[in-house]
Order: C-alpha cells, then structure tokens, then sequence
C-alpha cells in the first residue's frame, strides 16, 4: 500500500487463520496459519484523506465441503446485497438482500454485524447498512457490503468490497477477485 502512495493503514488491519477467523473482528495472534485454514484479510489505505475497506477469505491447501458451502453462500449473500446497490433503493433492502438470504439457508443467528457501513474521510460512516435503516441510497454514496457467517470454534468466512452507488447501480472499488482461493 506504501508503494502505491498510501498514507497510512485506514485502521489496525486483521489478519486472522482458522478457528480465530470464528470471530468476526478477530484480533491477530501468534497462531501460526496452518493447512486446511481459512485466512481472513481485512484491509484499506487512506489516499488523499479518503479510507479504503475490503476483506478477502482464503484457504491454504484445502477447504472440507463445509468450508466451500459456508464461503459459497456469503459470496451469494454479498452479490445478491450487491444487487440492490442502486440510486433509489432503500439502504434497508441491501442489508435484507444478504441477510435473508443468509437466513433461509440456515445460517441467520451466524451473521451477527451489519451488511456494511459508509466509508470516506472516516472508515465508519453512516449510513449504517441495516434493514431497519429506511434512508434511501444516492448517486456518490460508497458504502461497503461485507456479509459474514461465523461458526463458533469453527471458521468464519467475510467477504467484502465498496461500492460507489450509481444512477443505474453500482461500482466495485475493489479489483480483486472474489471466488473462493486455495493457495
Ligand atoms: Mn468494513
């Protein structure tokens, strides 16, 4: 991020493997990353003031078939949340989008935070990217849409990017993929 003309890290940046990604904010630790771990990667810069935000999940080696549902269904969640990222639609119907969803596949009590949150000359801002928020979303807003579903003592798997809300919808600011990664 340095060398790209960063100013500094946009918060304390999380990188968490295995059972310590079951929490959502995971705070890192000596636990060394170990085959068959999922890795969560919860990273933005500041440039010119502005913060960035985004979180990528991998897995080192292999992923069981939990694995690959749990990482499928927050994939869906997030494009789906995605979706209704338009000029126009309701903040509530993003958050909806992800968390019934999420719900309906029997994963609702493991998505504990909200769907995603402003973000701009501070990393947090409102809007607050929930379903009871019944602000309507306009053309230049970026907020960032960041589904998560964590099974205690387990794993956990988030996958998020900002988005700059358009007339007809929305824009990634992120360019990195988001299917699942073994490495
Ligand atoms: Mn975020």
């Amino acid at each position: 991020m340095k060398k790209n003309g960063a100013e500094k890290v946009a918060f304390d940046l999380i990188v968490v493997s295995g059972v310590n990604s079951s929490l959502p904010h995971g705070v890192p630790s000596d636990k060394r990353i170990e085959n068959g771990d999922f890795i969560t990667f919860d990273i933005g810069a500041v440039y010119d003031g502005y913060h960035s935000d985004m979180t990528r999940t991998v897995a080192l080696r292999s992923v069981t078939d939990e694995m690959r549902e749990i990482y499928d269904i927050v994939l869906k969640a997030h494009y789906k949340a995605a979706d209704m990222i338009k000029s126009g639609n309701s903040i509530a119907s993003v958050d909806s989008a992800a968390r019934d969803y999420i719900s309906e596949m029997g994963y609702g009590e493991y998505f504990g935070h909200t769907t995603g949150h402003g973000v701009g000359l501070e990393i947090h801002e409102t809007p607050t990217v929930y379903h009871t928020n019944k602000e309507i979303l306009e053309p230049s807003m970026v907020i960032t849409d960041e589904p998560g579903i964590y099974l205690p003592d387990k794993f956990g798997v988030r996958i998020e990017d900002m988005y700059l809300v358009t007339e007809n919808g929305c824009e990634s600011l992120a360019l990195i993929d988001k299917e699942l990664t073994i490495l």
